[in-house]
């Protein structure tokens, strides 16, 4: 019972610290070439940023094949020297 109790508190640190911040938005434009995508996002808490049409760098792991403008999409986002990178993003459905 003790293990089964740590093993929970494990999973409940592990999601604390790595506490995924989601952000919808709509795809406006894909960039494939340049691996960047524009998009319509909702207010982002974790940088203040207001809701805006904006471009960002996408990591090469997404697929930006499979994205087309109007797609509305879910994605989280790492802050590089002031910009701004998807690093995971999904379609809704
Ligand atoms: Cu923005």
């Amino acid at each position: 019972m003790k293990k089964v109790i740590a093993a929970l508190l494990s999973l409940v640190a592990l999601r604390v610290v790595a506490s995924p911040e989601w952000v919808n938005g709509e795809v406006v434009r894909v960039d494939q070439a340049r691996n960047r995508i524009v998009l319509k996002h909702e207010y982002i808490p974790s940088i203040k940023m207001a809701p805006m049409t904006m471009p960002f760098g996408v990591v090469k792991e997404i697929p930006l094949d499979q994205y087309r403008p109007g797609d509305k999409v879910r994605f989280q986002i790492k802050v590089v020297d002031g910009t701004l990178d998807i690093t995971v993003m999904e379609k809704l459905k």
